[in-house]
Protein backbone atom coordinates (compact mmCIF):
# COMPACT_ATOMS: atom_id res chain seq x y z
CA UNK A 1 0.00 0.00 0.00
CA UNK A 2 1.36 3.16 -0.83
CA UNK A 3 0.41 5.28 2.21
CA UNK A 4 1.87 3.19 4.42
CA UNK A 5 5.47 3.79 2.78
CA UNK A 6 5.09 7.40 3.42
CA UNK A 7 7.23 9.33 5.48
CA UNK A 8 6.20 8.79 9.23
CA UNK A 9 7.01 12.50 10.48
CA UNK A 10 4.20 15.17 9.97
CA UNK A 11 5.58 18.08 7.81
CA UNK A 12 3.54 20.81 10.17
CA UNK A 13 3.53 23.58 7.52
CA UNK A 14 1.63 21.74 4.75
CA UNK A 15 -0.62 20.49 7.75
CA UNK A 16 -1.69 23.56 8.45
CA UNK A 17 -2.24 24.90 5.02
CA UNK A 18 -4.36 21.85 4.91
CA UNK A 19 -6.44 22.91 8.19
CA UNK A 20 -6.74 26.62 7.13
CA UNK A 21 -8.03 25.61 3.62
CA UNK A 22 -11.22 24.14 5.46
CA UNK A 23 -11.23 25.27 9.10
CA UNK A 24 -13.91 28.42 8.90
CA UNK A 25 -13.71 28.78 12.47
CA UNK A 26 -10.46 27.76 13.18
CA UNK A 27 -8.57 29.32 10.30
CA UNK A 28 -4.81 28.74 10.40
CA UNK A 29 -1.42 30.50 8.88
CA UNK A 30 0.29 28.18 6.31
CA UNK A 31 3.78 27.27 7.44
CA UNK A 32 3.58 28.14 11.18
CA UNK A 33 6.38 27.17 12.51
CA UNK A 34 8.02 23.66 12.70
CA UNK A 35 6.29 22.30 15.64
CA UNK A 36 3.69 19.74 15.39
CA UNK A 37 1.96 21.58 18.43
CA UNK A 38 1.79 24.63 16.64
CA UNK A 39 -0.78 22.95 14.58
CA UNK A 40 -3.64 23.17 17.12
CA UNK A 41 -3.57 25.78 18.62
CA UNK A 42 -6.47 27.35 19.59
CA UNK A 43 -8.29 30.36 17.72
CA UNK A 44 -10.13 32.55 19.73
CA UNK A 45 -12.78 33.40 17.27
CA UNK A 46 -15.61 34.49 19.47
CA UNK A 47 -12.86 37.08 20.98
CA UNK A 48 -11.94 38.41 17.76
CA UNK A 49 -15.26 39.52 17.13
CA UNK A 50 -16.21 41.66 19.76
CA UNK A 51 -15.30 45.36 19.58
CA UNK A 52 -12.89 46.22 21.88
CA UNK A 53 -11.53 49.61 22.78
CA UNK A 54 -8.03 50.58 22.87
CA UNK A 55 -6.42 50.72 26.56
CA UNK A 56 -6.11 53.76 27.69
CA UNK A 57 -3.29 55.78 25.67
CA UNK A 58 0.04 56.83 27.04
CA UNK A 59 2.69 59.03 25.73
CA UNK A 60 4.42 57.63 22.79
CA UNK A 61 2.03 55.30 21.72
CA UNK A 62 1.57 54.45 18.40
CA UNK A 63 -1.43 56.25 16.58
CA UNK A 64 -3.67 53.60 15.61
CA UNK A 65 -7.13 54.42 14.42
CA UNK A 66 -9.86 52.30 15.94
CA UNK A 67 -10.86 50.07 12.83
CA UNK A 68 -7.26 49.51 12.57
CA UNK A 69 -7.14 48.32 16.24
CA UNK A 70 -10.50 46.59 15.82
CA UNK A 71 -8.94 44.60 12.40
CA UNK A 72 -5.32 43.75 14.38
CA UNK A 73 -7.78 42.76 17.48
CA UNK A 74 -8.86 40.02 15.08
CA UNK A 75 -6.13 38.84 13.94
CA UNK A 76 -4.22 38.82 17.14
CA UNK A 77 -7.47 36.43 18.73
CA UNK A 78 -7.96 34.37 15.68
CA UNK A 79 -4.19 33.72 14.80
CA UNK A 80 -1.62 34.64 18.09
CA UNK A 81 -3.62 34.14 21.33
CA UNK A 82 -3.40 30.42 21.03
CA UNK A 83 -0.10 30.63 21.86
CA UNK A 84 0.77 33.88 23.04
CA UNK A 85 -1.98 33.67 25.04
CA UNK A 86 -5.14 36.53 25.42
CA UNK A 87 -3.38 38.83 27.49
CA UNK A 88 -0.02 38.51 26.01
CA UNK A 89 1.13 36.86 28.88
CA UNK A 90 2.59 33.61 27.19
CA UNK A 91 1.68 30.44 26.52
CA UNK A 92 3.48 27.77 24.52
CA UNK A 93 4.64 31.14 22.46
CA UNK A 94 6.74 33.94 24.12
CA UNK A 95 5.23 37.10 26.32
CA UNK A 96 4.26 39.61 24.12
CA UNK A 97 3.67 42.77 26.57
CA UNK A 98 4.92 45.89 26.13
CA UNK A 99 7.83 45.96 28.51
CA UNK A 100 9.29 43.28 25.80
CA UNK A 101 7.49 45.10 22.89
CA UNK A 102 8.74 48.45 23.64
CA UNK A 103 12.07 47.14 24.29
CA UNK A 104 11.79 45.28 20.99
CA UNK A 105 10.85 47.85 18.65
CA UNK A 106 8.48 48.73 15.51
CA UNK A 107 11.09 48.11 13.19
CA UNK A 108 12.04 44.36 15.14
CA UNK A 109 8.34 43.28 15.40
CA UNK A 110 7.62 44.23 11.71
CA UNK A 111 10.51 42.04 10.44
CA UNK A 112 9.91 39.10 13.04
CA UNK A 113 6.23 38.97 12.02
CA UNK A 114 6.90 39.62 8.15
CA UNK A 115 9.60 37.27 8.23
CA UNK A 116 8.85 34.60 11.09
CA UNK A 117 11.98 32.87 12.93
CA UNK A 118 12.87 29.26 13.28
CA UNK A 119 11.76 29.01 16.57
CA UNK A 120 8.62 28.77 15.35
CA UNK A 121 6.83 31.93 14.57
CA UNK A 122 5.44 32.04 11.19
CA UNK A 123 6.67 34.45 8.47
CA UNK A 124 3.00 36.01 8.08
CA UNK A 125 4.42 38.76 5.79
CA UNK A 126 6.49 36.64 3.38
CA UNK A 127 3.87 33.61 3.22
CA UNK A 128 1.37 36.33 2.01
CA UNK A 129 -1.05 35.32 5.13
CA UNK A 130 -0.46 39.24 5.90
CA UNK A 131 -0.19 42.40 3.60
CA UNK A 132 2.18 44.54 4.33
CA UNK A 133 -0.38 47.15 5.66
CA UNK A 134 -1.34 44.30 8.38
CA UNK A 135 1.79 43.23 9.46
CA UNK A 136 2.42 47.33 10.17
CA UNK A 137 -0.75 47.15 12.05
CA UNK A 138 0.12 44.59 13.79
CA UNK A 139 3.82 45.94 15.06
CA UNK A 140 2.25 49.08 15.96
CA UNK A 141 -0.77 47.38 17.64
CA UNK A 142 1.93 45.13 19.78
CA UNK A 143 3.11 48.20 20.96
CA UNK A 144 -0.03 49.38 22.92
CA UNK A 145 -1.30 47.50 26.15
CA UNK A 146 -3.21 44.65 25.10
CA UNK A 147 -7.09 44.97 24.90
CA UNK A 148 -8.53 42.91 27.83
CA UNK A 149 -12.00 41.24 26.85
CA UNK A 150 -14.77 41.67 29.38
CA UNK A 151 -14.71 38.86 32.58
CA UNK A 152 -18.34 37.00 32.21
CA UNK A 153 -19.52 36.76 36.00
CA UNK A 154 -23.19 35.76 37.50
CA UNK A 155 -24.78 38.90 36.13
CA UNK A 156 -23.84 38.00 32.68
CA UNK A 157 -24.74 34.71 32.64
CA UNK A 158 -27.80 35.14 34.47
CA UNK A 159 -28.88 37.82 31.82
CA UNK A 160 -27.63 35.35 28.73
CA UNK A 161 -29.75 32.50 30.65
CA UNK A 162 -33.17 31.31 28.76
CA UNK A 163 -35.08 28.68 30.53
CA UNK A 164 -37.41 28.16 27.66
CA UNK A 165 -39.36 25.14 28.64
CA UNK A 166 -39.59 24.92 32.51
CA UNK A 167 -38.74 21.12 33.92
CA UNK A 168 -42.72 21.30 34.90
CA UNK A 169 -44.18 22.05 31.33
CA UNK A 170 -41.76 19.43 29.62
CA UNK A 171 -43.05 15.80 28.95
CA UNK A 172 -43.38 13.28 32.29
CA UNK A 173 -43.01 10.63 29.81
CA UNK A 174 -40.93 10.03 26.50
CA UNK A 175 -43.17 11.21 23.74
CA UNK A 176 -41.81 10.24 20.60
CA UNK A 177 -40.58 6.69 19.01
CA UNK A 178 -36.74 7.24 18.53
CA UNK A 179 -34.30 4.72 20.49
CA UNK A 180 -32.62 7.51 22.40
CA UNK A 181 -29.87 5.12 23.36
CA UNK A 182 -28.57 4.33 19.51
CA UNK A 183 -29.14 8.27 18.45
CA UNK A 184 -26.27 10.18 17.58
CA UNK A 185 -25.52 14.09 18.24
CA UNK A 186 -23.04 14.88 15.02
CA UNK A 187 -21.77 18.24 15.65
CA UNK A 188 -22.45 20.37 12.43
CA UNK A 189 -19.53 22.74 12.60
CA UNK A 190 -19.47 25.23 10.36
CA UNK A 191 -23.36 25.66 10.42
CA UNK A 192 -23.29 25.79 14.92
CA UNK A 193 -25.97 22.99 14.47
CA UNK A 194 -26.32 19.31 15.59
CA UNK A 195 -27.58 16.48 13.70
CA UNK A 196 -29.82 14.09 15.59
CA UNK A 197 -29.38 10.88 13.33
CA UNK A 198 -30.84 7.50 14.10
CA UNK A 199 -28.04 4.80 14.80
CA UNK A 200 -30.11 2.25 12.97
CA UNK A 201 -32.25 3.55 9.59
CA UNK A 202 -29.80 6.89 9.69
CA UNK A 203 -32.52 8.76 9.64
CA UNK A 204 -31.99 12.43 10.38
CA UNK A 205 -34.94 12.93 13.25
CA UNK A 206 -33.87 16.90 13.97
CA UNK A 207 -31.46 18.92 12.87
CA UNK A 208 -30.78 21.85 16.42
CA UNK A 209 -29.28 25.08 16.11
CA UNK A 210 -26.58 25.07 18.64
CA UNK A 211 -23.57 27.54 19.48
CA UNK A 212 -21.01 29.19 16.90
CA UNK A 213 -18.48 26.57 15.22
CA UNK A 214 -20.46 24.51 17.83
CA UNK A 215 -17.75 21.81 19.64
CA UNK A 216 -18.86 18.62 21.65
CA UNK A 217 -21.61 16.66 23.08
CA UNK A 218 -22.58 15.17 26.03
CA UNK A 219 -25.28 13.49 27.94
CA UNK A 220 -27.01 13.35 30.98
CA UNK A 221 -26.45 10.14 33.18
CA UNK A 222 -30.01 9.34 32.86
CA UNK A 223 -30.03 9.90 28.90
CA UNK A 224 -32.70 12.59 28.59
CA UNK A 225 -30.48 15.63 28.24
CA UNK A 226 -28.45 16.72 25.77
CA UNK A 227 -25.82 19.67 26.11
CA UNK A 228 -23.87 21.35 23.47
CA UNK A 229 -21.39 23.89 23.91
CA UNK A 230 -20.19 25.96 20.97
CA UNK A 231 -16.80 27.65 20.73
CA UNK A 232 -18.82 31.15 21.68
CA UNK A 233 -19.24 29.42 25.07
CA UNK A 234 -23.36 28.97 24.92
CA UNK A 235 -24.64 25.69 26.18
CA UNK A 236 -27.72 24.02 24.60
CA UNK A 237 -30.05 21.70 26.77
CA UNK A 238 -32.03 19.56 24.57
CA UNK A 239 -34.76 17.36 25.70
CA UNK A 240 -34.82 14.13 23.87
CA UNK A 241 -38.11 12.67 25.56
CA UNK A 242 -39.81 15.77 23.57
CA UNK A 243 -42.53 14.51 20.02
CA UNK A 244 -39.83 16.82 18.47
CA UNK A 245 -36.26 17.17 20.46
CA UNK A 246 -35.49 20.55 21.32
CA UNK A 247 -33.91 23.06 23.41
CA UNK A 248 -35.14 23.56 26.66
CA UNK A 249 -32.63 25.97 28.46
CA UNK A 250 -29.16 28.08 27.12
CA UNK A 251 -26.72 30.04 28.65
CA UNK A 252 -23.79 31.45 27.66
CA UNK A 253 -20.76 30.87 29.96
CA UNK A 254 -18.16 33.00 28.90
CA UNK A 255 -16.84 34.14 25.40
CA UNK A 256 -15.26 31.30 24.16
CA UNK A 257 -15.32 27.38 25.32
CA UNK A 258 -14.48 24.09 24.50
CA UNK A 259 -15.90 22.20 27.37
CA UNK A 260 -19.71 20.25 29.09
CA UNK A 261 -20.29 17.46 31.21
CA UNK A 262 -22.30 16.23 33.79
CA UNK A 263 -22.64 14.35 37.07
CA UNK A 264 -22.81 11.01 36.85
CA UNK A 265 -22.06 9.82 40.41
CA UNK A 266 -25.42 7.51 41.55
CA UNK A 267 -27.63 9.72 43.58
CA UNK A 268 -26.66 12.45 41.61
CA UNK A 269 -27.90 11.64 37.81
CA UNK A 270 -29.45 14.36 36.14
CA UNK A 271 -28.30 17.08 39.13
CA UNK A 272 -25.44 18.81 38.02
CA UNK A 273 -24.03 20.37 34.44
CA UNK A 274 -20.44 22.10 34.19
CA UNK A 275 -18.94 23.99 31.33
CA UNK A 276 -15.44 24.99 31.39
CA UNK A 277 -14.36 28.51 29.48
CA UNK A 278 -11.61 29.03 27.73
CA UNK A 279 -12.37 33.01 27.99
CA UNK A 280 -12.74 33.85 31.10
CA UNK A 281 -10.59 31.73 32.20
CA UNK A 282 -13.28 29.29 34.48
CA UNK A 283 -16.01 26.46 35.19
CA UNK A 284 -19.45 26.90 36.01
CA UNK A 285 -21.76 24.46 38.04
CA UNK A 286 -25.00 24.74 37.16
CA UNK A 287 -28.68 22.70 37.47
CA UNK A 288 -29.11 20.22 35.87
CA UNK A 289 -32.62 20.68 35.20
CA UNK A 290 -32.60 24.32 33.90
CA UNK A 291 -28.90 25.35 33.70
CA UNK A 292 -28.98 28.07 36.08
CA UNK A 293 -25.78 29.36 37.12
CA UNK A 294 -25.28 28.09 40.39
CA UNK A 295 -21.18 28.10 41.19
CA UNK A 296 -18.57 30.23 38.98
CA UNK A 297 -15.05 29.41 39.73
CA UNK A 298 -12.22 31.16 38.05
CA UNK A 299 -8.91 29.06 37.64
CA UNK A 300 -6.19 31.98 37.66
CA UNK A 301 -3.78 31.41 40.34
CA UNK A 302 -0.17 29.69 40.33
CA UNK A 303 1.68 27.30 37.43
CA UNK A 304 1.88 24.26 39.47
CA UNK A 305 5.45 23.74 39.30
CA UNK A 306 6.75 27.42 39.30
CA UNK A 307 4.69 28.55 41.58
CA UNK A 308 4.12 31.63 39.14
CA UNK A 309 1.03 33.34 38.34
CA UNK A 310 -1.01 31.91 35.58
CA UNK A 311 -3.83 35.02 34.07
CA UNK A 312 -5.75 33.03 31.94
CA UNK A 313 -5.44 29.04 32.51
CA UNK A 314 -8.34 27.76 30.12
CA UNK A 315 -10.42 24.87 30.85
CA UNK A 316 -9.74 22.39 28.56
CA UNK A 317 -11.66 18.39 28.99
CA UNK A 318 -13.90 17.83 31.90
CA UNK A 319 -15.39 14.03 33.02
CA UNK A 320 -17.79 12.87 35.66
CA UNK A 321 -16.16 10.57 38.22
CA UNK A 322 -18.09 7.45 38.62
CA UNK A 323 -16.80 6.50 42.04
CA UNK A 324 -17.31 10.27 44.08
CA UNK A 325 -19.57 12.97 43.10
CA UNK A 326 -16.80 14.86 41.50
CA UNK A 327 -16.18 16.32 38.06
CA UNK A 328 -12.92 16.32 36.91
CA UNK A 329 -11.34 19.17 35.63
CA UNK A 330 -8.40 20.03 33.33
CA UNK A 331 -6.53 23.24 33.72
CA UNK A 332 -4.27 24.30 30.68
CA UNK A 333 -1.77 26.67 31.42
CA UNK A 334 -0.96 25.79 35.14
CA UNK A 335 -0.71 22.19 34.92
CA UNK A 336 -3.61 21.31 37.51
CA UNK A 337 -6.51 18.98 37.48
CA UNK A 338 -9.04 19.71 39.51
CA UNK A 339 -11.77 17.27 41.22
CA UNK A 340 -14.59 19.57 41.98
CA UNK A 341 -16.91 17.66 44.61
CA UNK A 342 -20.24 18.89 43.84
CA UNK A 343 -21.81 16.98 47.00
CA UNK A 344 -22.13 20.59 48.74
CA UNK A 345 -21.42 23.24 46.24
CA UNK A 346 -22.05 26.02 48.74
CA UNK A 347 -19.02 24.67 50.82
CA UNK A 348 -17.00 23.26 47.45
CA UNK A 349 -14.41 21.39 48.10
CA UNK A 350 -11.88 21.58 45.09
CA UNK A 351 -8.79 18.96 45.38
CA UNK A 352 -5.60 20.63 43.24
CA UNK A 353 -3.62 17.82 42.15
CA UNK A 354 -0.28 18.86 39.75
CA UNK A 355 0.05 17.12 36.66
CA UNK A 356 1.54 18.80 33.92
CA UNK A 357 1.12 22.01 31.99
CA UNK A 358 -0.88 22.17 28.65
CA UNK A 359 -3.27 19.42 29.59
CA UNK A 360 -5.84 19.12 26.80
CA UNK A 361 -8.23 15.87 26.56
CA UNK A 362 -8.54 12.47 27.46
CA UNK A 363 -11.15 9.44 28.90
CA UNK A 364 -11.08 6.36 31.26
CA UNK A 365 -10.10 2.99 31.27
CA UNK A 366 -12.06 0.05 30.73
CA UNK A 367 -12.90 0.10 34.55
CA UNK A 368 -13.77 4.07 34.53
CA UNK A 369 -11.82 4.36 37.47
CA UNK A 370 -8.61 6.16 36.13
CA UNK A 371 -8.86 9.55 33.70
CA UNK A 372 -5.90 9.66 30.93
CA UNK A 373 -5.42 12.94 30.03
CA UNK A 374 -2.43 14.64 27.57
CA UNK A 375 -0.81 17.01 28.57
CA UNK A 376 -0.10 17.65 24.67
CA UNK A 377 2.79 20.08 23.91
CA UNK A 378 4.56 18.10 27.05
CA UNK A 379 3.98 14.83 25.13
CA UNK A 380 3.10 13.34 28.68
CA UNK A 381 -0.34 11.63 29.62
CA UNK A 382 -1.04 11.72 33.58
CA UNK A 383 -3.03 9.59 35.03
CA UNK A 384 -6.02 10.35 37.94
CA UNK A 385 -7.22 7.36 40.17
CA UNK A 386 -10.67 8.88 40.50
CA UNK A 387 -11.55 6.38 42.99
CA UNK A 388 -8.52 8.07 45.74
CA UNK A 389 -8.60 11.08 44.33
CA UNK A 390 -4.86 11.36 43.02
CA UNK A 391 -2.15 11.11 40.51
CA UNK A 392 -1.27 7.63 39.74
CA UNK A 393 1.23 8.53 37.41
CA UNK A 394 2.74 10.94 34.67
CA UNK A 395 4.75 9.03 31.70
CA UNK A 396 5.73 10.17 28.39
CA UNK A 397 3.90 8.60 25.48
CA UNK A 398 6.70 8.41 23.61
CA UNK A 399 5.47 10.44 20.03
CA UNK A 400 4.48 13.83 19.33
CA UNK A 401 1.80 15.67 20.96
CA UNK A 402 -0.08 12.72 22.05
CA UNK A 403 -4.17 13.56 20.98
CA UNK A 404 -6.15 10.95 22.69
CA UNK A 405 -9.99 12.59 22.58
CA UNK A 406 -11.45 10.34 25.15
CA UNK A 407 -8.58 7.62 23.86
CA UNK A 408 -9.59 3.66 23.19
CA UNK A 409 -9.70 0.93 25.88
CA UNK A 410 -8.16 -3.02 24.48
CA UNK A 411 -8.05 -5.96 25.89
CA UNK A 412 -4.13 -6.90 24.61
CA UNK A 413 -3.37 -9.77 24.05
CA UNK A 414 0.29 -9.75 25.71
CA UNK A 415 -0.64 -6.67 28.10
CA UNK A 416 -4.23 -7.22 29.17
CA UNK A 417 -6.18 -4.04 29.29
CA UNK A 418 -4.47 -0.78 27.64
CA UNK A 419 -5.31 2.60 26.76
CA UNK A 420 -4.35 3.75 23.29
CA UNK A 421 -3.49 7.55 21.96
CA UNK A 422 -2.52 8.64 18.74
CA UNK A 423 -0.23 11.85 18.14
CA UNK A 424 -0.68 14.83 16.08
CA UNK A 425 3.30 15.16 15.33
CA UNK A 426 4.16 11.55 14.50
CA UNK A 427 2.28 8.09 12.79
CA UNK A 428 2.82 6.42 16.69
CA UNK A 429 -0.01 5.25 18.45
CA UNK A 430 0.86 4.86 22.29
CA UNK A 431 -0.44 1.62 24.39
CA UNK A 432 -0.29 1.73 28.06
CA UNK A 433 -1.77 -0.52 30.62
CA UNK A 434 -4.15 -0.12 32.85
CA UNK A 435 -4.50 -2.76 34.82
CA UNK A 436 -2.18 -1.98 38.26
CA UNK A 437 -3.89 -5.43 39.82
CA UNK A 438 -3.93 -8.28 37.24
CA UNK A 439 -1.51 -7.03 35.15
CA UNK A 440 0.94 -4.75 37.76
CA UNK A 441 3.96 -5.10 35.62
CA UNK A 442 2.40 -3.57 32.69
CA UNK A 443 0.62 -0.93 34.62
CA UNK A 444 0.67 3.14 33.70
CA UNK A 445 3.71 2.02 31.31
CA UNK A 446 3.69 2.28 27.48
CA UNK A 447 3.81 -1.08 26.65
CA UNK A 448 4.06 -1.01 22.96
CA UNK A 449 4.09 1.85 20.07
CA UNK A 450 2.07 0.91 16.96
CA UNK A 451 3.61 2.88 13.66
CA UNK A 452 -0.23 4.00 11.62
CA UNK A 453 -1.07 5.87 8.52
CA UNK A 454 0.74 9.17 9.38
CA UNK A 455 1.12 12.77 11.93
CA UNK A 456 -2.11 14.56 11.75
CA UNK A 457 -4.09 11.73 14.39
CA UNK A 458 -6.59 13.27 16.62
CA UNK A 459 -9.14 10.16 17.60
CA UNK A 460 -8.64 6.45 17.88
CA UNK A 461 -11.91 4.51 18.86
CA UNK A 462 -12.35 0.73 19.95
CA UNK A 463 -15.60 -1.22 21.77
CA UNK A 464 -15.61 -3.40 24.16
CA UNK A 465 -17.18 -5.98 21.48
CA UNK A 466 -14.75 -5.07 18.97
CA UNK A 467 -11.72 -6.55 17.79
CA UNK A 468 -10.58 -3.50 15.89
CA UNK A 469 -8.64 -0.15 16.98
CA UNK A 470 -9.68 1.90 14.30
CA UNK A 471 -6.77 5.57 13.64
CA UNK A 472 -7.81 8.37 11.87
CA UNK A 473 -5.16 11.06 10.49
CA UNK A 474 -7.13 14.07 9.39
CA UNK A 475 -5.21 16.79 9.71
CA UNK A 476 -2.00 14.93 7.37
CA UNK A 477 -1.01 16.79 4.46
CA UNK A 478 -1.57 13.94 2.07
CA UNK A 479 -5.24 14.24 1.01
CA UNK A 480 -4.95 9.96 0.61
CA UNK A 481 -3.82 9.40 3.77
CA UNK A 482 -6.18 12.68 5.63
CA UNK A 483 -8.90 11.06 4.07
CA UNK A 484 -8.22 7.10 4.74
CA UNK A 485 -8.29 5.33 8.98
CA UNK A 486 -6.07 2.83 9.47
CA UNK A 487 -7.74 -0.06 11.70
CA UNK A 488 -5.21 -2.86 13.75
CA UNK A 489 -6.69 -6.36 14.67
CA UNK A 490 -6.42 -6.62 18.41
CA UNK A 491 -5.96 -9.96 18.80
CA UNK A 492 -2.81 -9.92 16.45
CA UNK A 493 -0.64 -6.51 18.45
CA UNK A 494 1.24 -9.91 20.26
CA UNK A 495 2.78 -9.68 16.36
CA UNK A 496 6.49 -7.71 16.39
CA UNK A 497 5.26 -4.89 14.20
CA UNK A 498 1.46 -5.49 13.66
CA UNK A 499 -0.25 -4.46 10.34
CA UNK A 500 -3.28 -2.05 9.72
CA UNK A 501 -5.19 -2.80 7.06
CA UNK A 502 -6.31 0.54 5.38
CA UNK A 503 -10.16 1.89 5.38
CA UNK A 504 -10.47 4.47 1.70
CA UNK A 505 -13.67 6.10 3.92
CA UNK A 506 -13.45 8.87 1.70
CA UNK A 507 -13.29 7.39 -1.37
CA UNK A 508 -16.43 5.50 -0.17
CA UNK A 509 -18.14 8.62 0.84
CA UNK A 510 -18.23 9.25 -3.14
CA UNK A 511 -17.72 12.97 -3.10
CA UNK A 512 -16.76 14.83 -6.37
CA UNK A 513 -15.36 18.24 -5.26
CA UNK A 514 -12.82 19.08 -2.29
CA UNK A 515 -10.76 17.81 -0.11
CA UNK A 516 -12.24 16.29 2.83
CA UNK A 517 -10.79 14.44 5.82
CA UNK A 518 -12.16 11.81 7.49
CA UNK A 519 -12.41 12.19 11.60
CA UNK A 520 -13.25 10.81 14.78
CA UNK A 521 -14.84 7.34 14.82
CA UNK A 522 -17.73 6.55 16.78
CA UNK A 523 -19.67 3.34 17.24
CA UNK A 524 -23.30 2.53 17.56
CA UNK A 525 -24.77 1.31 21.00
CA UNK A 526 -23.91 -2.71 19.87
CA UNK A 527 -20.76 -1.83 18.85
CA UNK A 528 -21.15 -3.64 15.73
CA UNK A 529 -20.55 -0.61 13.44
CA UNK A 530 -18.70 2.67 13.30
CA UNK A 531 -19.53 6.04 11.89
CA UNK A 532 -16.65 8.71 10.30
CA UNK A 533 -17.19 12.13 9.16
CA UNK A 534 -16.00 12.51 6.02
CA UNK A 535 -15.47 16.69 6.51
CA UNK A 536 -15.27 19.29 3.71
CA UNK A 537 -15.80 22.49 3.07
CA UNK A 538 -18.73 24.60 4.65
CA UNK A 539 -20.23 24.82 0.73
CA UNK A 540 -19.29 21.72 -0.41
CA UNK A 541 -21.09 18.09 0.16
CA UNK A 542 -19.95 16.12 3.15
CA UNK A 543 -20.95 12.63 4.07
CA UNK A 544 -21.08 10.18 7.36
CA UNK A 545 -19.77 6.97 6.71
CA UNK A 546 -20.73 3.75 8.40
CA UNK A 547 -18.52 0.61 8.63
CA UNK A 548 -19.45 -2.86 9.55
CA UNK A 549 -17.09 -3.35 12.20
CA UNK A 550 -16.62 -7.47 11.95
CA UNK A 551 -15.86 -7.16 7.84
CA UNK A 552 -14.63 -3.70 7.69
CA UNK A 553 -16.89 -2.96 4.55
CA UNK A 554 -18.91 -0.28 3.53
CA UNK A 555 -22.24 -0.50 5.43
CA UNK A 556 -24.25 2.69 4.50
CA UNK A 557 -22.94 6.72 3.52
CA UNK A 558 -25.28 9.15 4.60
CA UNK A 559 -25.55 12.41 3.13
CA UNK A 560 -28.09 15.16 2.71
CA UNK A 561 -27.53 18.43 2.31
CA UNK A 562 -27.87 19.50 5.88
CA UNK A 563 -25.02 17.50 6.61
CA UNK A 564 -22.69 20.84 6.89
CA UNK A 565 -19.29 19.91 8.20
CA UNK A 566 -19.90 17.07 10.01
CA UNK A 567 -17.04 16.53 12.60
CA UNK A 568 -17.81 14.72 16.02
CA UNK A 569 -20.49 12.55 16.94
CA UNK A 570 -21.32 11.21 19.83
CA UNK A 571 -23.56 8.08 20.39
CA UNK A 572 -25.61 8.36 23.50
CA UNK A 573 -24.90 5.29 25.03
CA UNK A 574 -21.28 4.88 24.34
CA UNK A 575 -21.23 8.92 25.62
CA UNK A 576 -23.17 8.60 28.87
CA UNK A 577 -21.79 5.28 29.66
CA UNK A 578 -17.96 5.96 28.70
CA UNK A 579 -17.64 3.29 26.83
CA UNK A 580 -14.60 3.82 24.35
FE1 LIG B 1 -11.53 19.93 19.82
C1 LIG B 1 -12.68 17.65 22.15
C2 LIG B 1 -10.27 21.85 22.32
C3 LIG B 1 -10.00 21.91 17.49
C4 LIG B 1 -13.09 18.19 17.33
N1 LIG B 1 -11.45 19.75 21.85
C5 LIG B 1 -11.97 18.73 22.62
C6 LIG B 1 -11.69 19.00 24.01
C7 LIG B 1 -11.03 20.19 24.06
C8 LIG B 1 -10.87 20.66 22.70
C9 LIG B 1 -10.54 20.91 25.30
C10 LIG B 1 -12.10 18.11 25.18
C11 LIG B 1 -13.49 18.44 25.62
C12 LIG B 1 -13.95 17.53 26.76
O1 LIG B 1 -13.73 16.32 26.68
O2 LIG B 1 -14.55 18.05 27.72
N2 LIG B 1 -10.30 21.56 19.88
C13 LIG B 1 -9.92 22.19 21.02
C14 LIG B 1 -9.08 23.32 20.69
O3 LIG B 1 -8.64 24.19 21.51
C15 LIG B 1 -8.74 23.22 19.27
C16 LIG B 1 -7.32 22.67 19.18
C17 LIG B 1 -8.68 24.52 18.46
C18 LIG B 1 -9.89 25.40 18.53
O4 LIG B 1 -9.74 26.57 18.16
O5 LIG B 1 -10.96 24.98 18.96
C19 LIG B 1 -9.76 22.18 18.81
N3 LIG B 1 -11.55 20.02 17.77
C20 LIG B 1 -10.86 20.91 17.03
C21 LIG B 1 -11.12 20.72 15.61
O6 LIG B 1 -10.66 21.41 14.66
C22 LIG B 1 -11.97 19.52 15.47
C23 LIG B 1 -11.16 18.41 14.82
C24 LIG B 1 -13.21 19.71 14.61
C25 LIG B 1 -14.27 20.55 15.22
O7 LIG B 1 -15.39 20.08 15.33
O8 LIG B 1 -13.98 21.68 15.60
C26 LIG B 1 -12.26 19.21 16.94
N4 LIG B 1 -12.67 18.24 19.75
C27 LIG B 1 -13.24 17.72 18.63
C28 LIG B 1 -14.04 16.57 18.99
C29 LIG B 1 -13.92 16.40 20.37
C30 LIG B 1 -13.05 17.46 20.83
C31 LIG B 1 -14.83 15.70 18.01
C32 LIG B 1 -14.57 15.33 21.23
C33 LIG B 1 -13.89 14.02 21.04
C34 LIG B 1 -14.47 12.93 21.89
O9 LIG B 1 -14.46 11.79 21.41
O10 LIG B 1 -14.93 13.21 23.00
Amino acid sequence: MSISSLTRSVAVGALLSLTASIAVAQEKPADHGDEASAAYQPSMTTLGQLQLEIPGRKPGDPVMTPSEYQSSNQIYFQRCAGCHGVLRKGATGKALTTDITRENGYEYLRDFITYGSPAGMPNWGTSGDMTEEQVDAMARYLLLEPAVPPEWGMAEMRGSWELIVAPEDRPAEKMNDIDIDNLFSVTLRDAGQVALIDGASYEIKAIIDTGYAVHISRISASGRYLFVIGRDALVNMIDLWMAEPATVAKIKVGSEARSVETSKFKGYEDKYAIAGAYWPPQYVIMDGDTLEPLKIKSTRGMIFDTQEFHPEPRVAAIVASHYRPEFIVNVKETGKILLVDYSDIKNLKVTEIEAERFLHDGGFDSTKRYFLTAANARGKIAVIDTKEGELTALLESEGETPHPGRGANLNHPVYGPVWATSHLGDDTVALIGTDPEGNPDNAWKMVQQLYALGGGSLFVKSHPTSNHLYVDAPLNPDAEISASVAVFKVDELDQEEPEYTVLPIGEWAGIAEGQPRVVQGEYNQAGNEIWFSVWNGANLESAIVVVDDKTLELKHVIKDERLVTPTGKFNVFNTRSDVY
